[in-house]
């Protein structure tokens, strides 16, 4: 295998929520310390990440005064600095405190979405300030738990609204951010409106600066719907749209779970890298992700160096898969039309209508074309699994 060691140019970002992530979860406190900004910063840097990500509270307390955020803000850049390291991307915590308990830029009470927009405005001050020029939104609370409760027709107005008024307040401000929409079925147990990056595609087209906002798919949000998160990816991609993405694992449709990337789902996942890496997505390879519950600290960062490690693993894998004679000449195979066929281009004409229509295809004939996915597919599993 080639150097597996991440390099800043890998861009290979983490949230401070992240490794910083304590262990709790609905069940039960937390199993290791709390690992102040600073420290995390340095570790990160000193296992190779580039960047860290963080939401206005990782960072400052929400009920900090100005003197404290000074202080901490003033703390954190130094050690940005003395370690080399950027902020790409920020985002608000929109539904930790109980202000949120009924939804954030969706809640019924228009003080709670004025909040909402008031939280958001601020923090993306602290981003911008930071360096950050991505801003994500991951509405955890925004939908419902009873839809009696919330007309479901509205709450995408009142989303619009406030997204609407943020991207003019990025602007009128000079802070070239770009937004990244998140997108996650359900959490922890109502229904989220925009369950999929799908959904968050087709709302984007109706905002005033579409072009300013894009999506933050997340490997295991995506797989709580049983979605084919390649496919989504590859969607969001190509549409220009894949503004940030959220790398992580997941076992199946059920509760998320921010798994290390790469540690279930291989074969997706190599599709997703090899994706990453040849359609020219430039932006961070951010992890979403946490240890398990029953590590320590330095569990947490073996947990952080697997993540990157399967990342340069598969990229890697995705290389080989190119080099590979018998898997590329499979796909020629497979590939390969017929000589005497004449493509038509799908530009239309009413003449073009009229060929198509006239084109002589025998569907009977065309049927009968070999297709060795079989063979194909446990190459690609013989090559993931190391025996080729
Ligand atoms: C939270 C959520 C993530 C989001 C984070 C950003 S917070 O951990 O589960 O998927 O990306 O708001
Ligand atoms: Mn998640
Ligand atoms: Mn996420």
């Amino acid at each position: 295998m080639k150097n597996l060691s991440p390099r800043k140019e890998h861009k290979f970002s983490f949230g401070l929520w992240t490794v910083g992530n304590p262990g709790r979860d609905p069940f039960g406190e937390p199993t290791r310390p709390m690992i102040s900004p600073v420290k995390l910063v340095k570790h990160l840097s000193e296992i190779g990440a580039y960047g860290v990500n963080f939401h206005d509270n990782d960072l400052v307390p929400i009920d900090a005064t100005q003197a404290e955020r000074e202080k901490i803000v003033r703390e954190f850049k130094a050690a940005l600095d003395d370690y080399g390291m950027v902020v790409p991307m920020a985002t608000t915590n929109l539904f930790t405190d109980p202000v949120f308990k009924d939804g954030a830029f969706t809640s019924n009470d228009p003080r709670v979405r004025l909040y909402a927009v008031q939280k958001t405005m601020r923090s993306m001050d602290l981003g911008a300030e930071l360096g950050a020029k991505i801003y994500v939104f991951w509405g955890g609370r925004e939908g419902a738990e009873v839809d009696a409760s919330k007309d479901a027709y509205e709450a995408i107005k009142w989303f619009r609204e406030s997204l609407n008024f943020l991207c003019e307040y990025s602007i009128s401000q000079g802070y070239d951010y770009r937004f990244a929409l998140e997108a996650k079925p359900n959490e922890p147990r109502g229904d989220i409106y925009f369950p999929s990056s799908g959904a968050y595609l087709g709302f984007i087209a109706t905002l005033d600066h579409p072009e300013m906002v894009g999506v933050n798919p997340e490997v295991g949000h995506e797989q709580m719907a049983g979605l084919n998160f390649y496919h989504v990816v590859a969607q969001a991609l190509e549409a220009g749209k894949l503004f940030h993405i959220d790398l992580n694992d997941q076992k199946g449709p059920r509760f998320d779970q921010d798994l290390r990337f790469g540690s279930e789902g291989i074969k997706n996942l190599f599709f997703l890298v090899k994706l990453l890496e040849e359609k020219g997505y430039e932006g961070p390879r951010h992890f979403d992700a946490h240890a398990y519950r029953s590590e320590d600290e330095e569990g947490v960062w073996d947990f952080a160096a697997g993540c990157m490690r399967n990342y340069l693993i598969f990229k890697e894998k995705a290389r080989q898969f190119n080099e590979d004679k018998e898997i590329q000449a499979l796909l020629a195979e497979i590939h390969a039309i017929d000589k005497s066929f004449e493509p038509l281009p799908m530009k239309f004409t009413k003449e073009r209508a009229e060929q198509v229509k006239a084109y002589n295809l025998d569907r009977i004939e065309l049927a009968k074309k070999k297709l060795p996915y079989e063979k194909l597919d446990q190459l690609v599993v013989d090559l993931l699994l190391g025996v080729r």
